[in-house]
C-alpha cells in the first residue's frame, strides 16, 4: 500500500513537472536556473532541502505584499516585526487576498503573476503571495510529509500577525485565501493553527490527492476550515481530489478532464487538466461572461442531463462565487480563453450546454 502511494506520487509529481516546466518556459520571469531530478531516486533525497532551524518565519518561506501601486515588486513582509506591515503599502480599506501555490509554483512564476494582474486590473486588493517554492519542488518531495505542517504554521503566524497588529489589523474574517493543489490543503491545515476566529473563505483550486486520501477533516481541507469553502475540481480522482469537500463544489466539465487536454504523453495530459484550474480561476476575477453554474447532485445525474437547474439555481463560479451557495455544481467551459461561457440561458438543462466548443 505504501509503494503503490509511492508510485502514484512519483507518477503524479513526474505529471505535475511536466506542466511546471511548461508553465515557466512560458513565463519570461524566472526565479533561478531550475535543477532537474534525474532518476525517481532523486525524487525521494532524504536529505533536508531548507537549513535548520524549522521554525517561523523562515528564510525560505516567505510572505511577499503587491498592492497596486507596488504591482511590480512586492514588499517582504517580517511577521516578527509589526512596523513591516505598518511601513508597507497594505491598506486595510482593500480586500485581503491570501495566495498559497503548488508544486513548483513561486511568487515570480505563473500562476502567481497571472493571478496579481487580474486583481490589480479590477482594483485596489492586499495581495500577500506565500513564497516557499524550496519546500515543494523537487529532489525535496521527501519533505512532502511535513513541508504542508511547516508551512501552514507559518501561515497561522502571518494570520495572526494581521489579526492582532497595533496599526493595520484585519480579522482573519475578512481574508479570503487562495490555493492551488497542495496550497489548497496547506490552507485548510491552517485552520487547525488559528486559536480565535475563522478564515472567511477559501478557494481550493483542484486539491491535489496526494497524501491526502483519507476522510481525516484535520488533514483535508474541509467545510469546517473556513466560514466559506469553494472548491473547484479539474482533475478529480486522478491528481486532484474527487470531493465535495467544500460547502459549495465546482465541477468544470465533469470535472476531471478538461478540453484542450490531449496532449501526446498521459502524463501531459493529465497535468494539464489539474493546472488548468488556475486559468479558470483568474479569467473569473474579470470576466463579463462568467462561470454560470448549475446544481447537480453528482455526475451521473449530470451525464445523462437529469439536471435541469431554474434561472435562479444558477451561481457565478470563482471569485464572485455568492458566499450562500451550497452543493456540488456543474459548469462547462470553452476549449480555449475566454473560458467562461456566460449564463446558459432559458430552456435548458446542463447537458444541453454542448461543452468544447
Ligand atoms: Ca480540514
Amino acid at each position: 500500500m505504501v509503494a503503490n502511494a509511492e508510485w502514484l506520487l512519483v507518477i503524479g509529481i513526474t505529471a505535475l513537472q511536466f506542466s511546471v516546466s511548461r508553465t515557466q518556459r512560458e513565463n519570461s520571469v524566472r526565479d533561478e536556473p531550475e535543477k532537474r531530478p534525474q532518476s525517481v531516486r532523486d525524487l525521494f533525497k532524504t536529505g533536508s532541502c531548507i537549513p535548520p532551524p524549522y521554525r517561523c518565519p523562515h528564510p525560505q518561506m516567505q510572505f511577499y505584499l503587491y498592492t497596486r501601486t507596488t504591482q511590480e515588486k512586492g514588499e517582504l513582509l517580517n511577521t516578527l516585526d509589526n512596523e513591516s506591515l505598518t511601513n508597507s503599502k497594505f491598506n486595510t480599506k482593500h480586500p485581503t487576498k491570501v495566495v498559497v501555490h503548488g508544486f513548483g509554483g513561486g511568487r515570480n512564476l505563473s500562476p502567481s503573476t497571472d493571478m496579481r494582474k487580474a486583481y490589480f486590473t479590477r482594483g485596489n486588493y492586499n495581495i500577500i503571495i506565500v513564497d516557499y517554492g524550496s519546500l515543494v519542488k523537487e529532489p525535496c518531495l521527501g519533505q512532502i510529509e511535513w513541508a504542508p505542517r511547516f508551512a501552514s504554521l507559518c501561515i497561522s503566524q502571518l494570520i495572526e500577525y494581521l489579526q492582532y497588529h497595533p496599526v493595520k489589523a484585519v480579522p482573519p474574517e475578512r481574508i479570503h485565501t487562495i490555493g492551488y493543489s497542495v496550497g489548497a490543503h496547506i490552507l485548510g491545515l491552517v485552520a487547525n493553527h488559528i486559536s480565535e476566529g475563522k478564515l472567511g473563505r477559501i478557494t481550493g483550486l483542484d486539491p491535489t490527492i496526494f497524501f491526502y486520501m483519507g476522510n481525516n477533516r484535520s488533514r483535508d481541507l474541509d467545510y469546517t476550515d473556513a466560514l466559506f469553502v469553494d472548491i473547484l475540481h479539474t482533475g478529480a480522482g486522478i491528481l486532484g481530489q474527487w470531493g465535495p469537500n467544500g460547502h459549495a463544489d465546482f465541477y468544470v466539465n465533469g470535472g476531471s478532464s478538461q478540453p484542450g487536454c490531449a496532449h501526446d504523453t498521459i502524463f501531459q495530459t493529465l497535468s494539464c487538466d489539474h493546472t488548468k484550474v488556475t486559468p479558470y480561476f483568474i479569467e473569473s476575477i474579470n470576466s463579463r461572461d462568467g462561470f454560470w453554474a448549475g446544481p447537480c447532485p453528482n455526475l451521473f445525474s449530470y451525464l445523462i442531463g437529469w439536471c435541469e437547474p431554474k434561472d435562479t439555481d444558477y451561481v457565478l463560479m470563482g471569485e464572485h462565487l455568492t458566499p450562500n451557495a451550497r452543493g456540488v455544481f456543474y459548469v462547462t467551459t470553452n476549449a480555449k480563453p475566454p473560458y467562461a461561457r456566460g449564463f446558459p440561458g432559458k430552456t435548458r438543462n446542463l447537458r444541453s450546454i454542448r461543452p468544447y466548443s
